[in-house]
């Protein structure tokens, strides 16, 4: 299969592709994807994902038959023509609804991410970015995180991500009960740098401990529910 998937046109060379850049993922499962079985789930968000100052149409579609693996995808619609998918893998608990949720300037490169959240009824809302290198998107990966792909996007506890000023850099943070008792939070703030290969570098880390009750959400702008509030073009 992997030979005839550069062959193909249209939407369903391009789901191959996306399979195919992940290595985890057997492309067998998605290289059967027959695109005009994908329907788009909720909203459509239009922004410049290539860069070339035009407004791409960006959608998640599901295909509820399809192996998990590959039944959510991704999908920019270029503007200048062509296509670009993405496979949106599940969550291994239950739960997961992806949804499309916002297309921001994330990594500091021209054009916009789409982010995706994946369980946004949870109380855990864990998120995908993803990002149009060369013509195909990817997921963004955090280095040295527990689950590379999933950036916090809410939790229960102070959590979330946002841009952090320099173009380029993110804040994720995360946090726990401190140790000792339940009046405080134990707060980490890890901060990224976009790299290349999808990827964010790990710059730093600082960590606080709060009181728990607002002070978190007083303090910084990433844990108010709201991912990458302040990355720029952001839309959704
Ligand atoms: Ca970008």
């Amino acid at each position: 299969m992997h030979v005839s998937c550069a062959i193909v046109a249209g939407l369903v060379a391009a789901a191959m592709l996306g399979c195919q850049r992940d290595k985890a993922e057997p492309v067998a499962d998605c290289a059967r994807v027959d695109a005009t079985s994908y329907r788009a789930k909720g909203k459509a968000l239009v922004g410049d994902v290539d860069a070339d100052g035009a407004g791409d149409r960006v959608t998640l579609r599901l295909d509820a038959k399809r192996p998990a693996r590959c039944r959510h995808l991704v999908v920019a619609q270029l503007e200048g023509g062509g296509t670009a998918v993405a496979t949106v893998p599940p969550l291994g608990w239950p739960g997961g609804n992806p949804q499309l949720l916002l297309l921001a300037e994330v990594d500091g490169r021209p054009g916009l991410e789409p982010v995706v959240t994946l369980s946004p009824a949870n109380v855990y809302r864990p998120g995908m970015v993803f990002t149009l290198s060369r013509g195909e998107l990817l997921r963004m990966r955090l280095e040295n995180a527990t689950a590379p792909e999933r950036f916090p996007l809410y939790d229960e506890f102070p959590a979330g991500v946002d841009c952090a000023g320099r173009q380029g850099t993110i804040v994720v943070t995360r946090s726990r009960i401190a140790d000792g008792g339940d009046r405080f939070w134990s707060v980490t703030r890890s901060f990224y740098r976009s790299a290349a290969k999808a990827r964010f570098a790990f710059v730093r880390a600082e960590q606080f401990l709060v009181e728990v009750g607002d002070e978190a959400a007083a303090r910084w702008p990433e844990v108010l529910n709201e991912p990458f509030l302040r990355c720029p073009s952001r839309v959704g």
